[in-house]
């Protein structure tokens, strides 16, 4: 049986990491509507991987006869300065979902919950591939600059990386 702080964390979790599905997903269709169509595929395919870290969760409660809350959507911006701006937000609410992971972790500890702290073993190394990946993300757009040449080339290497970064659950 889950104890009610380790429930209400999880829980917690859960509509964090659908808001984020929601958040990519905005920032997919408002790359899409520029003509980036391979940063908006990258952007896509994470927020289906956002949706499966919450499914995972979800099951996860279940499984441990606990009470899944389904949270209310909150609607993301529909527009974004740039594509820097996207991506330093991307990097701004990944760091978010760390510390939150974090603490569940830190729960997980006060509350001798060592099946959900070796559950969530899986997030605390995602979050790590995810926040690098971000930055690396951001580090390339710093190199290209105002170069139009290097967008087209980066939106190409983002549609490439789509195709890898899926997941399975
Ligand atoms: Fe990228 O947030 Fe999920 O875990």
């Amino acid at each position: 049986m889950l104890k009610p702080e380790i429930e209400k964390v999880l829980n917690k979790q859960i509509e964090l990491e659908a808001s984020s599905s929601q958040y990519y997903l905005a920032m997919a269709t408002w790359c899409e509507s520029k003509g980036l169509q391979g940063t908006s595929n990258f952007l896509y395919h994470h927020s289906d991987e956002e949706r499966m870290h919450m499914l995972k969760l979800v099951k996860f409660i279940s499984e441990r006869g606990g009470r899944v809350i389904i949270p209310a959507l909150v609607q993301p911006p529909t527009t974004f300065d740039s594509i820097e701006a996207v991506f330093n937000l991307v990097l701004e609410h990944e760091v978010n979902v760390t510390e939150s992971i974090n603490n569940i972790i830190d729960v997980c500890l006060s509350v001798k919950d060592y099946t959900t702290h070796n559950f969530m073993q899986w997030y605390v190394s995602e979050q790590l591939e995810e926040e690098a990946l971000a930055r690396t993300i951001l580090d390339k757009l710093e190199l290209i600059g105002a170069d139009k040449g290097g967008l087209y080339l980066f939106d190409r290497d983002l549609q490439e990386l789509s195709t890898q970064v899926i997941e399975q659950p």
